[in-house]
């Protein structure tokens, strides 16, 4: 563990000695907040929850007791709980360490959460190129199975509830929710229009659904052990508990890191707990939370008034590193991987980059985003290959805007949003890279006419 994490869902992994068996995870209290919980009326599950102030892990924040409380209990349908495990987010490594290294807490979360819910079955969704992933979650539902922990009359409490594990065959989309659904249903992902109908009143196969993220799941288990007021202790108010933060790019140590909501800021994480940029090179830009977050510079200042009314003046290092602090410097905090880009980095390559994902990753459904995220590819490729124009910039920027508000998901926000970013913050350097080429083209010409 680094200095300034404090390890809640990470407390036991990586620790010598600690497997991913049931006996492992039994010997360090596992299973101990399902027992709670059982004893429990579902009702008072569901409002530790909601006390605890939990917010969704997997890209919007949104707070997990609010989305329970959303579920349509009284259509007379069975409810379904599903695990999103498809973490498939660029730069976003941190589910896959919670499933490989302590399947059995993730276990434990969706059951309390199953019980809290009364959900009649419940899902885990995982990436298709988690293949060991789907392997261990298998072999640890039916190591809890044996122990009566899933399964019919769990615990003698006259509740049942099984736990499929369900690959995913590597899209993107499917992390999206609805496109999930469609998924385990068998069908194409796409996405579902949404409002007005939320999963939590017409999910899988249209009946009342939840889809939590695999952290936010785990995170339930640490609410009832607890208790969710002091579970909101942890953190701040509005960003309660910790969070794992995917590290990756241009620092001494990328890596995951778990730390308590706004303990720290961006800065402190990257320098002190990832030990700096590498040598000899200084901080450009930042990418805050996944590839679909708009891109912070180096030299950007951010004023303005938090929602308790606190004024703040911010360099992009002092930023919280929390939910709000990132939506306040006009990003998001997303699923909460950091990518970070010193002073070589190439901004148009950076953008290429995540135009291809986008634009191979789209699921076609809508015409700004099949065709806008192809003609952004199309264009940065350009650019790569040594054929940028000036009006580049422009033509991009113009191609983003035309996604941004106008798809059915939120994918053309994902699409949009690092392009009019990039652009944004960074329009003198693709101006510059067409210049650059132009002058170098010339150059060429006029040597072979020489
Ligand atoms: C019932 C209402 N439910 C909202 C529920 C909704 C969903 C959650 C948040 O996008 C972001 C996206 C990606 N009644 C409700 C309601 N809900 N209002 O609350 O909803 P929403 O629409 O704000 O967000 P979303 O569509 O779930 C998620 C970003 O995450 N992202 C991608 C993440 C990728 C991963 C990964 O790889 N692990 O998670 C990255 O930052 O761009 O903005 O459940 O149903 N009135
Ligand atoms: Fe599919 Fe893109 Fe439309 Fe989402 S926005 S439904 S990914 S085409």
């Amino acid at each position: 563990m680094a200095a300034g994490e404090n390890r809640i869902l990470l407390k036991n992994v990586d620790q010598p000695g600690y497997g991913r068996d049931i006996d492992s995870y039994i010997s360090k209290g596992g299973y101990e907040a399902l027992k709670k919980a059982v004893g429990m009326k579902p009702e008072e599950i569901c409002s530790e929850v909601m006390d605890s102030g939990v917010r969704g892990r997997g890209g919007a924040g949104f707070p997990a007791g609010m989305k329970w409380k959303f579920l349509d209990r009284k259509s007379g349908k069975p409810i379904y709980l599903v695990c999103n495990a498809d973490e498939s987010e660029p730069g976003t490594f941190k589910d896959r360490q919670l499933i490989y290294k302590d399947p059995h807490q993730l276990i434990e979360g969706m059951m309390i959460a199953a019980y809290g819910t009364q959900t009649a079955l419940s899902f885990i969704y995982i990436r298709g190129e988690m293949y060991d992933g789907a392997r261990i979650l298998e072999e640890a539902i039916e190591e809890a199975r044996a122990k009566n922990f899933l399964g019919d009359d769990i615990l003698g409490s006259g509740y049942s509830c099984d736990l499929i594990v369900h690959r995913g065959a590597g899209a993107y989309i499917c992390g999206e929710e609805t496109g999930l659904i469609e998924s385990i249903e068998g069908k194409r992902p796409y996405p579902r229009i949404k409002p007005p109908y939320f999963p939590a009143v017409l999910g899988l196969y249209m009946c009342p659904t939840i889809v939590n993220n695999v952290e936010t799941l785990c995170h339930v288990k640490h609410v009832i052990e607890r208790g969710g007021k002091e579970y909101a202790k942890l953190g701040k108010p509005g960003n309660t508990g910790t969070r794992i933060w995917s590290v990756s790019g241009h620092v001494q140590k990328p890596g995951y890191y778990e730390v308590e909501c706004g303990a720290m800021t961006y800065g402190e994480l990257i320098n002190e707990v990832c030990g700096g940029m590498r040598p000899g090179r200084k901080l450009k830009a930042i990418i805050p939370g996944g590839s679909s977050s708009k891109v912070l510079r180096a030299d950007e200042r951010f004023q303005g008034k938090l929602k308790d009314g606190t004024e703040f003046d911010w360099g992009v290092e002092d930023i919280p590193l929390d939910f709000d602090g990132p939506m306040a410097a006009g990003t998001m905090s997303g699923s909460g991987a950091i990518i970070v880009m010193d002073d070589s980095t190439d901004i148009v390559a950076a953008l290429a980059n995540i135009n291809a994902f986008y634009a191979h990753e789209s699921c076609g459904q809508c015409t700004p985003c099949r065709e806008g995220s192809l003609w952004l590819k199309k264009v940065t490729a350009r650019m790569v290959a040594g054929e940028a124009r000036e009006e580049d910039a422009d033509l991009l920027k113009s191609i983003a805007d035309q996604i941004e508000g106008r798809t059915i998901c939120a994918h053309g926000e994902a699409t949009a949003w690092p392009v009019q970013s990039f652009i944004l913050k960074f329009r003198d350097e693709f101006i510059d890279y067409a210049r650059k080429q132009a002058a170098e083209r010339k150059a060429k010409d006029s040597k072979t006419a020489a």
